[in-house]
C-alpha cells in the first residue's frame, strides 16, 4: 500500500504530544510534514527564539524536558543566573544553557541569511525528529497581546502576557504583527497540496492553530487541497487541557468548548475549513456540516496519544467518502 502524506498544523506542547503520537501510527512508506506556528517567537539577547518550533524538535527528537514540556532535558541555568547578576532584562524568560546553543545556532543562521524553514531543517539534521518540519512562515509574525494596565491598554509580547503575566491581564485583543506581510513558509503550499490527510492538532485555536491560519494563503491552501481536513479539540469538558486557550477564546468572542472550537474552525463547505472534528469523550459537539466523533482526547501517555492520532486518520477517510 502506498504510504499517506499526512499534514499537520500545530502549536508547541499540545502539538508536539500529538506529532509523537501520529508518528507512532504512521507507517514506514508514510510521510507527516508539521507546519508550525511561529508567532510566539521573540528575540531575547540578541537571540531568535522559536518557542514551538523548538517544543517539537525537542519532543520528536527525545531532547525535551517533559516535566516542563518545553526547553532541554537535563538543562542548567548558569547563563541565566550570570545574566540576573548583570541585571540584563528580562529575567522572566528562562533561557537554559543546553537551549542557548540552539538560540545561537539559529541567529548565525539568520544573520547569515538563511530562511528560518532552511535554519529548522539544519538543526533537525541534529534531532532527527521523524517528521519534516515547517514554520508557517519564513517572515517574522509576532503574536501581541492587547491588555489594560493601571496605567492604560497595553499591547504586550505573547511571551511577556504568557510567561511574565502568567495570562493573568484579560486579552482584549490578539494581533498579529508582520502577518499581512508573510507568506506560507518554503515547502508549505507544496505539503498542503501533496497531503493526503490534514489535520488540526490539538493547539491554541486562538494563538497557535488561528495564527498559522491567518498568514495569507495558508487557509485557501486547505480548503482547495482535495484532502480531508480533521480537526482535535484541545478543550475537553469545558476547558483546555493545557496552556491558556480559555484565556484567548473569550478575547474573539468564541465559547471555551469543544462545540465552540469546532464552529469557529467552521465547516468547509460553509467557507471554514473542517470535514471532520473529533471531541473528548462525553463533550457534545454540534457543528453543522462537520461529522463530529467522541473518543478520548486526553494525551495521558503514548498509547493515548497513539489511539487518538489513529481515530483523527479514521474520520478523516470517512470524511473522503463525504467529499
Ligand atoms: N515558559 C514559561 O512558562 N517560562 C519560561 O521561562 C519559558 C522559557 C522558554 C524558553 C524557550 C522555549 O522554547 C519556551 C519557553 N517557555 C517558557 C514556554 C513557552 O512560553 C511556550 O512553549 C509557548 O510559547 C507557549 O505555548
Amino acid at each position: 500500500m502506498p504510504g499517506v502524506h499526512v499534514v499537520v498544523l500545530a502549536g508547541g506542547v499540545g502539538g508536539a504530544r500529538f506529532l509523537s503520537g501520529l508518528r507512532a501510527v504512521a507507517g514506514p512508506q508514510d510521510q507527516i510534514t508539521a507546519v508550525i506556528n511561529t508567532g510566539d517567537d521573540l528575540t531575547l539577547h540578541g537571540l531568535r527564539i522559536c518557542p514551538d518550533l523548538d517544543t517539537v524538535m525537542y519532543t520528536l527528537g527525545e531532547g525535551i524536558d517533559t516535566e516542563r514540556g518545553w526547553g532541554r532535558a537535563g538543562e542548567t541555568w548558569t547563563v541565566k543566573a550570570e545574566l540576573a547578576a548583570y541585571d540584563a532584562e528580562p529575567g522572566w524568560f528562562g533561557l537554559g544553557d543546553r537551549d542557548l546553543a540552539t538560540h545561537l545556532v539559529r541567529t548565525r543562521m539568520l544573520d547569515a541569511g538563511f530562511a528560518l524553514s532552511a535554519v529548522t531543517a539544519a538543526l533537525c539534521r541534529r534531532w532527527q525528529p521523524g517528521v519534516d518540519l515547517l514554520p508557517m512562515s519564513d517572515q517574522r509574525v509576532e503574536t501581541h497581546v492587547v491588555v489594560d494596565t493601571p496605567e492604560g491598554t497595553r499591547a504586550l509580547h505573547f511571551q511577556e502576557w504568557w510567561v511574565r503575566h502568567r495570562a493573568e491581564l484579560p486579552a482584549r485583543e490578539f494581533v498579529q504583527v508582520g502577518v499581512a506581510d508573510a507568506r506560507p513558509a518554503a515547502g508549505v503550499l507544496e505539503a498542503i497540496a501533496g497531503a493526503d490527510v490534514l489535520l488540526l492538532a490539538p493547539s491554541n485555536p486562538v494563538v497557535s492553530i488561528g495564527t498559522i491560519l491567518g498568514v495569507p494563503g495558508l487557509r485557501a491552501a486547505l480548503r482547495d487541497s482535495p484532502a480531508p481536513v480533521v480537526g482535535l479539540s484541545p478543550i475537553v469538558g469545558g476547558a483546555p487541557v493545557r496552556g491558556m486557550a480559555d484565556k484567548c477564546l473569550p478575547a474573539i468572542g468564541v465559547p471555551t468548548s469543544a462545540e465552540g472550537g469546532g464552529r469557529h474552525y467552521g465547516a468547509r463547505r460553509e467557507g471554514g475549513v473542517l470535514n471532520g472534528w473529533l471531541v473528548h469523550t462525553g463533550d457534545g459537539a454540534d457543528v453543522p456540516g462537520v461529522r463530529v466523533q467522541a473518543v478520548p482526547l486526553l494525551m495521558a501517555d503514548a498509547a493515548a496519544t497513539a489511539a487518538m492520532a489513529a481515530a483523527a486518520l479514521v474520520l478523516a477517510e470517512d470524511c473522503r467518502s463525504d467529499a
